[in-house]
């Protein structure tokens, strides 16, 4: 088999029947990692180095035009077509039907999972995001800390209404779920990497605490956080 896209000049598939992955550890990242050894979907993962510009390669565009990880190729898409995908979010919630798994197949139920992908993908990344940046990166020079401030704020509101949903269940949809999946890697790096813990008031969390280590715990999280990691 033999992948005819431009994206396989630059980064050649070793494995061309299996789903190709372009991704890199970060939170955006991670989801697919941990979807994908959730699922036990064979998978050859690339290394895209975002700090070396590789998202903006015209090859990464051509799969990906927003120059962002993560994205897929999947040579066995629907119809037996295959299939180029990016957002995270989308690469969630079409895996979970490809496999029929971390979704639940009632209508309601399933909408309400895609809700709150939805919130997580429109409020947590782009706010949690921000706050890295005012707070670790070049933002952190900024004497005038009322951007920070925002973005924090802000974090922590979500944090509430995310503790608020786990207050009476163990996952956000009661049963684990992409919902899950998508949120574990950006409380992780909020907690961590972007070293804003103290800042979100986080142990005020107590319920958002024993879900982030319940999923954790998980082995195919462990696995899912550590794929493109190296090369
Ligand atoms: N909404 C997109 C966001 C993707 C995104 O922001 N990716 C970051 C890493 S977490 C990236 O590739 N940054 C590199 C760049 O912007 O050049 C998604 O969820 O897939």
């Amino acid at each position: 088999m033999i992948l005819d896209h431009p994206i396989f000049k630059r980064w050649p598939a070793q494995y061309p029947d299996r789903l190709q992955l372009f991704s890199l550890p970060t939170p955006n990242g991670v989801k697919v990692g941990i979807m994908l050894e959730e699922t036990g979907l064979a998978y050859e993962p690339h290394r895209i180095d975002i700090a070396a510009n590789e998202s903006h390669d015209p090859a990464f565009l051509s799969l990906n035009p927003n120059g962002k990880i993560p994205a897929i190729y999947d040579p066995e898409g629907p119809s037996g077509k295959p299939l180029a995908l990016f957002e995270s979010g989308a690469i969630l919630l079409y895996l979970a039907d490809k496999t029929g798994q971390l979704i639940s197949s009632d209508p309601n139920t399933r909408y309400e999972t895609i809700q709150w992908v939805m919130w997580q993908m429109g409020g947590v990344g782009p706010m949690f995001g921000q706050v890295g940046f005012f707070n670790k990166f070049a933002g952190k020079a900024y004497e005038d800390k009322r951007p920070r401030d925002r973005y924090v704020n802000e974090s922590a509101r979500l944090l509430s209404v995310l503790d608020n949903r786990l207050a009476d269940r163990d996952w956000v949809m009661g049963t684990y779920s992409i919902a899950d999946i998508s949120l574990l890697g950006w409380v992780r790096n909020l907690i961590g990497f972007y070293e804003a813990r103290e800042l979100v008031e986080f142990d005020r969390f107590h319920h958002v605490q024993a879900w982030f280590t319940r999923g954790l715990a998980r082995p195919a999280v462990q696995r899912g956080l550590e794929v493109t990691a190296t090369n």
